[in-house]
């Protein structure tokens, strides 16, 4: 997988991709991540992305020319199965669409910023539009980040126990149960009996158990 990712802060973006999980994901070479300033494709010498909103009012809009020439130099060098503008009016990012975006192959992530961009980006290149909560963020590339966290570690090798990405809170609409490691006890707190047990299919039984209880309790939203 190969994710473009286009800001006019892509600073603010390097270290995730340079740490743990996701680095090593890059260094197997399971995903390219390439970062794109924006100003580099802005014109004028004043290198210009942003201006000031027709019919007035606060804050400024990015323009569409600098945003339009990145991503026709970024398509005419591949297909890219989805160009997506991370926008706090977007869709709300969720499991379901972290598992549909880790089968493609190229996206773009559009970072948004000030007020947003011109409509006419929309128009002309957008495919998807993510918002990853309902509060607002300084910019798009925290989102970015998040985004193509929740992708990434979804591709076959990137984590180590295959198993994990499938046990995972929300990947069949349970949270998790509560998980122990040693000490079987700590200041008189124990560890469940069952999990000691030995017992698996008993263990699997009260683990499913707890995830539906801790469900019902803190999240009766997300159950089908
Ligand atoms: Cl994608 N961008 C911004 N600026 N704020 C957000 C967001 C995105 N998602 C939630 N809040």
């Amino acid at each position: 997988m190969r994710i473009d990712i286009i800001s006019v802060l892509p600073e603010l973006m390097e270290s995730p991709f340079q740490t743990s999980i996701l680095k090593r994901a890059v260094q197997k070479g399971l995903a390219e991540v390439h970062f794109h300033q924006l100003r580099d494709w802005s014109i004028g010498k004043h290198r210009q992305i942003d201006d000031e909103p027709y019919g007035g009012g606060a804050g400024m809009i990015m323009m569409i020319e600098p945003i339009d020439k990145c991503i026709s130099d970024l398509k005419a060098q591949r297909e890219y199965d989805e160009v997506i503008y991370l926008t706090p009016d977007g869709e709300t990012l969720t499991q379901k669409i972290a598992n549909t975006l880790s089968i493609k192959n190229n996206l773009i992530f559009l970072c948004g910023h000030y007020k947003g961009i011109d409509q006419r980006v929309r128009e002309l290149h957008i495919t998807k539009e993510i918002s990853i909560g309902d509060y607002v963020l300084t910019g798009g590339e925290l989102a970015a980040c998040v985004l193509a966290d929740s992708i990434i570690r979804l591709l076959p090798g990137v984590l180590n126990d295959e198993q994990s990405a499938l046990t995972d809170s929300f990947q069949d609409n349970l949270l998790s149960p509560p998980i122990f490691t040693r000490p079987a006890e700590y200041k008189g707190l124990k560890v469940p009996d069952i999990l000691l047990s030995g017992n698996s299919k008993k263990i699997e039984e009260w683990q499913h158990d707890q995830a539906l209880q801790i469900t019902l309790e803190k999240r009766p939203d997300i159950l089908r």
